[in-house]
């Protein structure tokens, strides 16, 4: 380890942990918040009050700067904030959170990616991985940081991760062994400022690849399926719709997967659990990028059949009145709200809006097709969702304050036989800390409604 001193910036749950394991390691760290209202108390509590640890909040110090032999950067923070560029400026590597747990963890890596999809496919995977093998952690943007569990890893052992854009734009050596990129449509353009470059980000997960390894891409999505171009490591496709040589697909309402010359019929579509295509989807990567970390096929089918939606992605609350309230608060761009309308089948409240990451509305509207009764908005978006709707000629519009005031306007007017749902095509940022508190508040408003 050629590291004494390390920098850690964010103090969320990727920056406590990065600062964990360093510790853990010996290394001296100075805890980084740009937000001088971080409670240093709490902090150092988390840390267990560590000699080893320094707490910053505000500004880098020239002093801290000449010491720092590496900074790891929390997810959120963008790459080119002014105190990321004079970090880089002073020669100091960045590490990206996910970086620092690749540099301490051992045994093979599926690492997945994309717009929409990750945490389901993720957390099928990790299923699946852990059914054949219990030295299993799953890690990463799905909630748990991968610098978390890192150090309980060792030859023998398999990581299954779930990994943002944001995590890739400062990875180093990080090679998983079997990588994958769901799909892509615009989504985090505040941060990447173009499609091309967030699908270039999106794209780098297989850049320290060989061709041992293995990239599974969806055939159906045009840029997913363009990124196979001059890349090393072994494309496996997967497809709903056609039958790509070598790949995963469905053939006679079977999921099959020709490997080795051969097809093998994985499970009958009729079996899942799991709805909606997009969801046949996530099967089709699960299979593949399970079948490649070397699961046997019996123990893909047998989880995969029994795996059911996970929390907040059109999640089923409970039903009031004969009103249907179902949490969509994962529904964090236009393109996976998308799909939580498309799975409705009564008339719908639709919860709306949220922070502004410079997405476009229309193509969401458009998918609303008769289906929405009333569009619900909160946020700093509201305004502009309510813009680009009455363009694409729906009116049934109202605005309310915050997440409660909505869920009780939907109480007080949905009728029996439709539904409410929260699926907000934005991100929480500004009115929750992240979409699961959002989901659960939304889940507590219901549950306290009588029945
Ligand atoms: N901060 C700064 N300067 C900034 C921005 C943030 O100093 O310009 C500080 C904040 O004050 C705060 C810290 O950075 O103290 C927050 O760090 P973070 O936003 O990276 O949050 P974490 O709690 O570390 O959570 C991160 C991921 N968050 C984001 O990518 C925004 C979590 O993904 C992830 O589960 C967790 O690491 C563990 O790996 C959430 C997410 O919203 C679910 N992801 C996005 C998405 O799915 O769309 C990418």
């Amino acid at each position: 380890m050629n590291f004494k001193n390390a920098l850690v910036a964010g103090t969320g749950k990727s920056g406590i942990s990065a600062a964990k394991l360093l510790i853990a390691h010996g290394v001296k760290v100075t805890l980084f918040d740009e937000n001088e209202k971080r409670d240093k108390n709490d902090l150092m509590e988390k840390l267990s009050r560590s000699e080893l640890v320094t707490i910053l909040l505000g500004k880098l110090t020239d002093e801290v700067l000449k010491q720092t032999d590496i900074m790891v950067i929390s997810p959120g923070i963008p790459v080119d904030s002014a105190f990321v560029e004079e970090v880089k400026k002073a020669g100091t590597p960045v590490w990206s959170e996910i970086e620092l747990a690749y540099y301490f963890g051992k045994g093979k890596i599926a690492a997945i990616t994309g717009t929409n999809g990750k945490t389901t496919t993720t957390a099928l995977v990790g299923e699946i991985v852990k059914a054949w093998n219990p030295k299993t952690i799953v890690v990463g943007n799905i909630g748990i940081p991968y610098t978390e569990l890192c150090d309980t890893t060792d030859d023998d052992s398999a990581t299954v991760a779930e990994i943002s854009s944001f995590q890739l734009e400062t990875i180093v050596d990080f090679h998983p062994n079997v990588s994958a990129v769901l799909n892509l449509t615009p989504d985090h353009l505040n941060r990447h400022y173009t499609f091309e470059n967030y699908g270039n980000v999106k794209k780098s997960i297989t850049k320290n690849q060989t061709e041992e390894d293995v990239v599974v891409l969806n055939y159906d999505d045009e840029h997913t399926r363009a990124m196979a171009e001059g890349i090393r490591p072994r494309v496996v496709y997967f497809s709903r719709l056609e039958k790509p040589a070598g790949g995963v697909y469905v053939e006679d309402g079977h999921i099959k997967i020709e490997a080795n010359g051969e097809k093998i019929d994985v499970l009958a579509l009729k079996d899942l659990i799991l709805l909606g295509a997009h969801n046949v989807e996530n099967v089709l990567a699960a299979v593949g990028i399970s079948y490649y970390m070397g699961v046997p096929v019996n123990i893909i089918r047998d989880v995969a059949v029994s795996f059911k939606a996970v929390e907040h992605r059109i999640e089923y609350v409970k039903t009031v009145a004969g009103v249907d309230y179902y949490n969509d608060s994962k529904g964090t761009n236009p393109d996976a709200a998308i799909k939580g309308i498309q799975a409705m089948v009564k008339p719908t409240y639709l919860i709306g809006g949220g922070y502004d990451k410079g997405s476009t509305y229309d193509e969401w509207i458009d998918a609303f097709d008769g289906k929405v009764r009333c569009l619900v908005l909160i946020g700093q978006t509201a305004k502009k969702i309510a813009e680009t709707a009455k363009k694409h000629g729906f009116h049934n519009i109202v605005f309310e304050d915050d997440l409660l005031e909505a869920v009780k306007y939907c109480h007080e007017n949905a009728k029996d036989g439709e539904a409410v749902l929260l699926s907000p095509a934005c991100a929480s940022w500004g009115m929750f800390d992240n979409y699961e508190q959002r989901g659960r508040m939304f889940k507590e408003y219901v549950r306290n409604f009588k029945e």
